[in-house]
């Protein structure tokens, strides 16, 4: 935006009771305790009736992320992030991620500018089967899925989907004209990030336009749907809570 130009007020960003999408020009950085050289934009928390948190820290050189009392998926956006937990030392590049499981020790830092997606969850164990361990990969390396037949949808699943992960996070690429073919009612919640082209979202009774940048959450039940537009692929990265029973 130039500066000096007002808006006048406009924005795409929305905020209902089932759902947010919340626009780049609306993004606010915040500190949070532990970090340094590093601010954040939290996209969903409690605060807003969500089960987990999502926000996008932004390093500068040096940057580093505090603990967490949760467990923790961190997505490199840009640059690179370097995890150490325990062990364990991993370079993430662009597309790189880590799972880290709650209490795990562990430093989360960036050697030059880098921007990455965290989201953290509370973890509920199941008796019987253990928890998760510490987790690493590149999203481009992990074989594709077509969940829906005839539609030129590609879903990767970053973590396995054993009963031991209580949340799912997967890339969902859409070719241009692609939809979902179907409006999905569900009991899960999702936090979405737009992290290549644009398309329709449709949420609860309301249509939006949505590009590369912008954060959706869809509160249990949302009704929800997509269509992509343009000449690149749509592509956007998604949370959602799985794998327990709803009354726990
Ligand atoms: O996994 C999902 O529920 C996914 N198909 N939802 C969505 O893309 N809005
Ligand atoms: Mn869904």
């Amino acid at each position: 935006m130039h500066s000096g130009v007002h808006n006048l007020g406009h924005t795409r960003s929305v905020r209902r009771a089932s759902y947010l999408l919340q626009t780049p020009d609306t993004f606010i950085r915040t500190q949070i305790p532990g970090t340094s050289r590093a601010s954040v934009i939290v996209h969903t928390s409690p605060a807003m009736g969500a089960g987990f948190t999502q926000y996008t820290v932004e390093f500068e050189p040096g940057g580093v992320l505090g603990a967490a009392a949760a467990q923790r998926f961190v997505y490199v956006l840009e640059g690179s992030v370097a995890v150490d937990a325990g062990m364990h030392k991993h370079a993430l590049g662009k597309g790189g991620y880590a799972y880290i499981p709650q209490g795990a020790e562990q430093r989360v830092s960036a050697i030059g500018n880098a921007r990455a997606v965290v989201i953290e969850q509370p973890y509920r164990q199941v008796e019987g089967i253990d928890a998760p361990e510490l987790l690493v990969g590149h999203e481009p390396e992990v074989a594709p899925q077509a969940p829906m037949d005839g539609v030129d949808l590609q879903m990767r699943s970053l973590l396995p989907d054993t009963m031991a992960f209580d949340f799912a996070v997967n890339t969902m690429t859409y070719e241009p004209g692609a939809a979902l073919n179907m409006v999905e009612i569900h009991v899960m919640e999702h936090g979405l990030l737009m992290l290549e082209g644009g398309g329709i979202y449709r949420l609860d009774d309301d249509w939006h336009p949505v590009t590369a940048g912008d954060f959706i959450w869809m509160a249990p039940y949302c009704p929800q749907w997509f269509g992509a537009l343009g000449k690149v692929p749509a592509k956007y990265l998604i949370y959602k809570n799985w794998n327990r029973h709803p009354l726990r």
